[in-house]
């Protein structure tokens, strides 16, 4: 569904697909839970599910003359820290806005984690005291603005990538990637798990899994605790991810939004989310953070243990990464 667009290689290949054992056992052995590792996808400053979907929109930005890659997230954004990484990477200047979407406790939240290695990668990070919001903000545009009048040539990537015209692209390709891994696993997966906020991973994967009928199948986890605009925006994602790409027309109902896990706020972990957090990493080794994977795995947790998926079924947790930002939740997990 891809070969006509240009994609310029950021990660190492196909990511790995992971057994969870232990955790498919610990809720009780009636699914088996498989994790595909798009956490490890890449050696450019710790990787994630953005390097993806960056592949598929650097080209333009190199075609475009661009000298700076301009982009937003809040504070602890890892879509901030894989433009900068991607920045580096291509030899142009990165200039990011940081806005307060998350109201943090810990001491050193902007120092830490992934605004660290933003800044080490020599992106200029703006701290803007703006709440949450995945749509366009006025400091995105005015940075774009900025870039210009001193001069520069801006390349312009929203939040998440997302709503980007390629933005949607790397998840079809994720879904591509899967179904080739099916066929050597020999069996498919019956759902997918995907956490959800500014909404481009998620539409991708619509589209690439329509392809085979399996749009319902993946199940997005809210994050964002706006979920009415996250869905309206995973659905105009994913029609015109599917116009581009030439897919199946995508209806409304073939988004799976499930909204009861974003609580108490974007960026805040409950208690739940924490404890899955420490049972992911117990169990299996394997990192979530708090704004993200943490809340997609209560929900694959919590849905497990409530019957949602039939006995049998074969479960893909799609691992998106942010592990970093865990850095700014120290105190939370001070006792482990
Ligand atoms: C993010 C996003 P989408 O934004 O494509 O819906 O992806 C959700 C998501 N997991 C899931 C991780 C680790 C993510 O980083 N992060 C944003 C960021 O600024 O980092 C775009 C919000």
């Amino acid at each position: 569904m891809l070969s006509k667009f240009k994609r310029y290689p950021l990660t190492f290949g196909p990511t790995h697909i992971e057994k969870l054992s232990r955790m498919s056992e610990y809720l009780g052995g009636d699914v088996e839970i498989y994790a595909k590792r798009e956490d490890c996808n890449s050696g450019l400053a710790a990787g994630g599910n953005k390097l993806r979907k960056l592949e598929y929109i650097v080209p333009d930005a190199i075609e475009s003359g661009a000298d700076t890659l301009v982009s937003i997230g809040g504070v602890q954004s890892n879509h901030t820290r894989l433009v900068a990484a991607v920045a580096a990477k291509i030899g142009m200047k990165c200039h990011v806005i940081q806005e307060s979407w998350v109201p943090h406790e810990d001491a050193v939240y902007d120092r830490v984690g992934n605004i660290l290695m933003t800044r080490i990668m020599g992106a200029e990070a703006q701290l803007v005291d703006e709440g949450f919001d995945i749509g366009i903000r006025d400091s995105w545009l005015k940075a774009l603005d900025d870039v210009k009048s001193k001069g520069g040539k801006p390349y312009a990537i929203p939040a998440g990538a997302s709503v980007h015209k390629y933005g949607g692209l790397g998840y079809v390709g994720f879904a591509e990637e899967v179904r080739a891994q099916e066929a050597e696993l020999g069996f498919k997966f019956d759902f997918i798990i995907v956490c959800t906020v500014t909404g481009s991973t998620h539409a991708g994967m619509v589209v690439g899994f329509a392809e085979d009928g399996r749009a319902r199948n993946v199940i997005g986890i809210d994050a964002s605790f706006t979920p009415a605009q996250t869905k309206a925006q995973v659905l105009d994602i994913a029609q015109k991810t599917s116009a581009l790409v030439g897919g199946k027309e995508i209806a409304g109902d073939d988004i799976v939004l499930i909204e009861d896990y974003a609580y108490p706020a974007y960026g805040v972990p409950s208690k739940e989310t924490v404890e899955a957090i420490r049972l992911s990493a117990r169990l299996e080794a394997m990192i979530t953070d708090p704004v993200y994977e943490g809340k997609s795995m209560q929900g694959l947790m919590d849905l497990v243990k409530k019957g949602f998926f039939p006995k049998g079924s074969r479960i893909l947790y799609a691992h998106l990464g942010g592990a970093p930002a865990l850095n700014g939740y120290s105190y939370t997990f001070r006792n482990g």
